[in-house]
């Protein structure tokens, strides 16, 4: 009876182990209505769409200002309202943000981004383009979705750069970031677990052998 016991709670623990390490948490990186590093870019990024890279801008932050999403210049949009913004972007005027971001574990699978810009962006990460996309009329409502692939993120801090595009009028920038991550079990549980399991086995041998 008590063999069965002991062994009822290893195969238990065993389980536990296996599903804690294949377990996932659905993390937010960034959050609508974050606060971002900042700056308004003196040329019109529309001009040289297509040919901008990363090394196009100077992303020396030094004299940047810090701001809250959303960036935007109006609450309503043809009698209707809009999401509101918080921090002021002139129309005709361009902006760069950036803001570092921890990832605490491992991803599984592509990362979730919701982007609401009016007009366009290009996003880098860790410095390098993964997404560049623009739209006309008014779009701050979440209009551009992309899956980016866990690949140009590291473990630990990563660099979000983001060129925000508006050819005039309304203008409107805010970001969501989520992502799957799988949490990297601390040493000590791990030793915890480990000796936990040794200490059963041991009980468990001892039983059989008296
Ligand atoms: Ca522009
Ligand atoms: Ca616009």
């Amino acid at each position: 009876m008590k063999k069965k016991l002991s062994t009822g709670i290893l195969a238990g623990l065993l389980l536990v182990g296996m599903l804690g390490s294949a377990w996932a948490t659905p993390t937010t990186l960034i959050s609508a209505g974050s606060d971002w590093n900042y700056t308004t870019s003196s040329t019109d990024l529309w001009t040289n769409w297509s040919a901008i890279t990363f090394n196009t801008f100077n992303w020396d932050t030094a004299q940047w200002s810090t701001g809250t999403a959303a960036f935007g210049n109006a609450n309503t949009y043809r009698g209707v309202t809009v999401n509101p913004y918080h921090t002021n972007w002139t129309a005709g005027t361009d902006l760069a943000l950036q803001k570092d971001i921890v990832i605490d574990g491992n991803l599984l699978g592509p990362l979730s981004l919701k982007v609401a810009v009016d007009n366009g962006f290009i996003l880098f990460v860790n410095g390098a383009q993964v997404a560049k996309q623009n739209a006309e009329l008014f779009t701050s409502n979440w209009e551009y979705n992309l899956d980016i692939a866990s690949s140009y993120f590291t473990q630990g801090t990563n660099r979000i750069s983001v060129l925000a595009e508006d050819h005039g009028g309304l203008t409107y920038f805010d970001m969501q970031l989520t992502a799957d991550v799988q949490p990297v079990p601390e040493p000590a549980t791990m030793l915890l677990f480990g000796t936990g399991l040794v200490g059963l086995v041991g009980a468990g041998l001892r039983r059989k052998k008296s």
